[in-house]
């Protein structure tokens, strides 16, 4: 390939190389980093190529930040507490990187205005980007772009990676798989929700805190926090040498919201001290690699022949219980 064709062409006569952007980026310059994630993001095979070249370029320079992923169902708080615990911790010098995955925004158009206007001082902040969900395609095209874009913010020098996720389907798994911290957000007169609350979910978390613990609503979040409590002495923590719990608090009050930054201060002071901080970072990897290879396949092998429209045809045959499953792989793969 060209050296004039190693860049990434907005406009016909506007063009940047890439060893360009590389180095805006590492020189914290907003406007290299948004078009750095604009290539990850593009479905153009060329931008693709470009965005994997300048991740290779940035490498070196990643890996430096504390990334913490915050789950919940829709409403339970999850803006309204990052604008709360971002304006905590920028206060202390450090630079936040805000992610959104959300699975729905495609369908939805988005949350993305409703976060900003949640987010206003964070948003308005020099310190912190916020980059809405990729709104493209599958999970597993979110989980790619999601993970490159955090390596980009590393080497901008964020100091914070936090991805707030939608709590619905697998996208809480995938963000577990990308995460040092992962946090659950969740509300009183959980009774019923408690009750659905798949033991999955907990089984993920680093942490539970009940919000809205304030007004009315403060003796049932304490009443809810000590249920949570108890229901995790049963389950398995997910990471090794770390015993979850859960807390309550008041993202609009800002109570019970620091308190967390320090929490996880101490989980990474100590997972790190164990080697647990880095053996999972090493094992992301490698899952993250297998991941991407098997959406490759899966894409390669699809697109061969007519499989695709195979594969539909299957579906429904499959969905009508005429085929089983396994005879539809076998005459795909037959075929
Ligand atoms: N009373 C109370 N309301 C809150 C608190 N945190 C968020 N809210 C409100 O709950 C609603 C949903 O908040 P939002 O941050 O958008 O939730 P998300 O969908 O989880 O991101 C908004 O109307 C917030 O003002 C809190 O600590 N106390
Ligand atoms: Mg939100």
């Amino acid at each position: 390939m060209t050296k004039a064709k190693k860049t990434f062409r907005r406009k016909k006569e506007e063009s940047i190389p890439i060893t360009d952007i590389a180095e805006r980026i590492r020189n914290g310059d907003r406007s290299a980093l948004s078009k750095g994630i604009t290539l990850i993001e593009s479905k153009s095979p060329h931008h693709r190529k470009l965005a994997s070249e300048l991740i290779g370029m940035l490498l070196p320079f990643t890996g430096n930040s504390i990334r913490i992923g915050i789950t919940g169902v829709p409403g339970a708080g999850k803006s309204t507490w990052i604008e709360t615990f971002g304006s905590n911790v920028v206060q202390e010098g450090k630079r936040i990187a805000v992610l959104a995955i959300d699975p729905s925004s495609s369908r939805s158009g988005g949350s993305i205005l409703g976060d900003k206007t949640r987010m206003e001082t964070l948003s308005n902040h020099p310190d912190v980007f916020i980059r809405p969900s990729p709104s493209a395609g599958t999970l597993g095209g979110v989980a790619r772009m999601t993970r490159e874009t955090m390596l980009l913010c590393e080497a901008a020098g964020y100091d914070l990676i936090l991805v707030e996720t939608v709590g619905v389907g697998q996208s809480e798994g995938m963000v577990r798989g990308m995460v040092d911290f992962f946090l659950l957000l969740t509300l009183t007169g959980a009774g019923d929700e408690l009750q659905g609350m798949k033991k999955g979910i907990m089984e993920l978390v680093d942490a539970i805190v009940i919000n809205k613990a304030d007004g009315h609503n403060e003796q049932a979040a304490r009443k809810t926090r000590n249920e949570f409590s108890q229901l995790l002495h049963f389950l398995t923590p997910a990471t090794e040498g770390w015993k979850p719990e859960a807390y309550t608090c008041s993202a609009i009050l800002n109570r019970g919201v620091h308190e967390l930054w320090q929490l996880i201060v101490e989980f990474e002071q100590q997972m790190r001290q164990s080697g647990q901080f880095e053996k999972r970072r090493r094992e992301q990897s490698v899952d993250w690699m297998n991941q991407m290879l098997l959406d490759r396949l899966y894409d390669h092998f699809l697109s061969q022949g007519n499989r695709r429209e195979r594969l539909k045809e299957f579906e429904e045959r499959v969905r009508e219980h005429q085929l089983s499953p396994t005879e539809a792989v076998d005459k795909l793969f037959e075929e």
